[in-house]
Formats: C-alpha cells, sequence, structure tokens
C-alpha cells in the first residue's frame, strides 16, 4: 500500500484539515500518516478558538521515523501556522522527499481576496520560497496573487489572463500547477491545471454551486493528492477532486438545516472507494 505524509492542523470541529484528509486519503486505499502542525478547537472562522501550536514537537517526531528508516511515497503540506513551520517543510523535504516521493503543497492560507486570520504578506512570500520545492501546488485565485505579490482580481478576467498567471506560478518553481477557483461566466467555476514538462493547460470546470464553504480547498487537496498517489494523471487527479468537491457540497445542501461550517463529505466517500 502506498503511503503518504500530510503536515496540517487539527481543527478538532471544522471539517477542514487532518479532520478531512485522513478519512479521503484512507477511503482511497492509501496509508495517510500525519504531522500535525497545531491543535485547535475549531477552524479560525469560529470565534474564540483555542490554538496550540506543535512546532517545536515536529522536529523530535521526523527525527524517530528517520531512525525507523520510514519513508513516503507523497509528502503534502496543507495549512501551516507560521513561518517557522515554513522552514521546517523545507527540512521535511529534504529528509523525506527524495526519489520518487511526490511533494505536493496546497499553499492554503487566503480566500475571497483575502489572507485567512494571522498570516501576512511576509507569510505568503515564504511560501511562494516553499512552493518552488513542491512537485505539484494547488492555489486558489487569491493565493496566486498573494503567492506572486500581485492584486487580486475576483472577475472580469479571460483566458489570457489566467495562462499568464499560471505560468508564472510555474515560475516559481513548482513542475505542476494548479489552478482553483476560476470562473468566466455566472454559470461555471473550475481549474485549470498545468504541466511544465509538456506545457499543455487542462481546463475543467463544472456547475457553480451557491454557497461556498469551508474546507473544501482541503478535501480537493486531500483528493488529488490520494489520486496522483494512485496513478491517475493530473487531469483525472483534478476532475475527481473537483467532483468530489461538487458532491460534497450537493450533499450538504440537501439537508435544509445543513451546518455551515464545514460540508458532509461524509455522505460521498463512496465515490473515492472504487479508485482503480
Ligand atoms: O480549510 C483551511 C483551514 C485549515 N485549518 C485552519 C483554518 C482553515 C481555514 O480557515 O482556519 C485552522
Amino acid at each position: 500500500m502506498k503511503r503518504i505524509i500530510t503536515v496540517q492542523d487539527i481543527s478538532c470541529v471544522g471539517k477542514c484539515s487532518l479532520t478531512v484528509a485522513l478519512p479521503v486519503i484512507s477511503a482511497m486505499g492509501v496509508e495517510a500518516c500525519v504531522l500535525p502542525t497545531a491543535v485547535l478547537s475549531t477552524h479560525t472562522a469560529f470565534k474564540g478558538f483555542t490554538f496550540r501550536d506543535l512546532t517545536g514537537d515536529l522536529p523530535a517526531i521526523t527525527r524517530h521515523w528517520q531512525e525507523e528508516k520510514i519513508n513516503f511515497d507523497a509528502i503534502y503540506t496543507g495549512y501551516l501556522g507560521s513561518l517557522e513551520q515554513i522552514n521546517l517543510m523545507h527540512q521535511l523535504i529534504k529528509d523525506f522527499g527524495a526519489g520518487s516521493t511526490r511533494v505536493i503543497v496546497d499553499p492554503c492560507m487566503a480566500d475571497n481576496g483575502s489572507l485567512y486570520s494571522g498570516f501576512t504578506p511576509e507569510f505568503a512570500k515564504a511560501m511562494a520560497g516553499l512552493c518552488a520545492k513542491a512537485d505539484v501546488i494547488v492555489p486558489n485565485l487569491t493565493e496566486a496573487s498573494f503567492l506572486l505579490g500581485q492584486p487580486y482580481v475576483a472577475s472580469g478576467y479571460n483566458k489570457d489572463y489566467i495562462e499568464e498567471l499560471i505560468k508564472k506560478l510555474a515560475g516559481l518553481g513548482a513542475r505542476r500547477v494548479v489552478l482553483k477557483g476560476i470562473s468566466f461566466d455566472e454559470k461555471k467555476i473550475g481549474i485549470a491545471s498545468y504541466d511544465s514538462d509538456s506545457q499543455k493547460i487542462n481546463w475543467y470546470f463544472h456547475e457553480k454551486m451557491p454557497q461556498n464553504f469551508h474546507g473544501t480547498g482541503d478535501i480537493f487537496a486531500s483528493v488529488l493528492t490520494g489520486a496522483l498517489v494512485r496513478d491517475f494523471s493530473l487531469d483525472k487527479a483534478c476532475r475527481l477532486a473537483a467532483d468530489f468537491v461538487v458532491e460534497s457540497i450537493r450533499a450538504t445542501l440537501s439537508h435544509k438545516d445543513y451546518n455551515w461550517y464545514g460540508v458532509d463529505f461524509e455522505s460521498v466517500l463512496h465515490m473515492l472507494t472504487v479508485v482503480e
């Protein structure tokens, strides 16, 4: 069985980061190991969340894995809480990222034009440095603009603009770029995936859902990681990840008293258990 390590926080309640990565990646028949960066009572969209930083524990944990000669088929980083944690990821990639190990960096830090609570432009710059070490990066449009240090354009852009953005993102150093949240009209939203080897962009659009939810970026990156480790092409992995997010939102909205903080991905996990 393939084995990956995912590095992100545990938001105890909130259906994001590790509480979605673990079930999703396990459902795909891949062993999911974790390096928890922090423990929060909830994700940061709740008021009054607690936050325990685990940065100090990380070096000893990874040292133990080295002693045990444990290796991984992929390293997948998500929400990181500090510049120090980004620096530790550079070391993690040096220690465990050699050979055929894929490195997937979700530069999880922003959406809808703004950085998440607690993040700074300096953090975004350091995240761009981590993206340089990745095989695949998975920014949304907001994260892309922060990574590149350029203004966020919310709408009214065209295909040329997106193609230029993708090429600039690839210029940061990652071989493959998956850009999320692209919308040229009111009805559709989707992704563009780019491989520097073929220099080809694949586009995938689906119906725009009536509401956005927390955690869907983490779910997308988790499915993408599982699919890439199971040797899906980048395009096919993106399609599965996008379809899974759409169906999770549809399942959520099918309940009239749905919860606001995350999606009912549990109801559609069966979509992932049949990956070949
Ligand atoms: O879903 C991204 C995410 C992960 N972890 C924490 C968050 C968020 C988004 O706000 O707050 C703690």
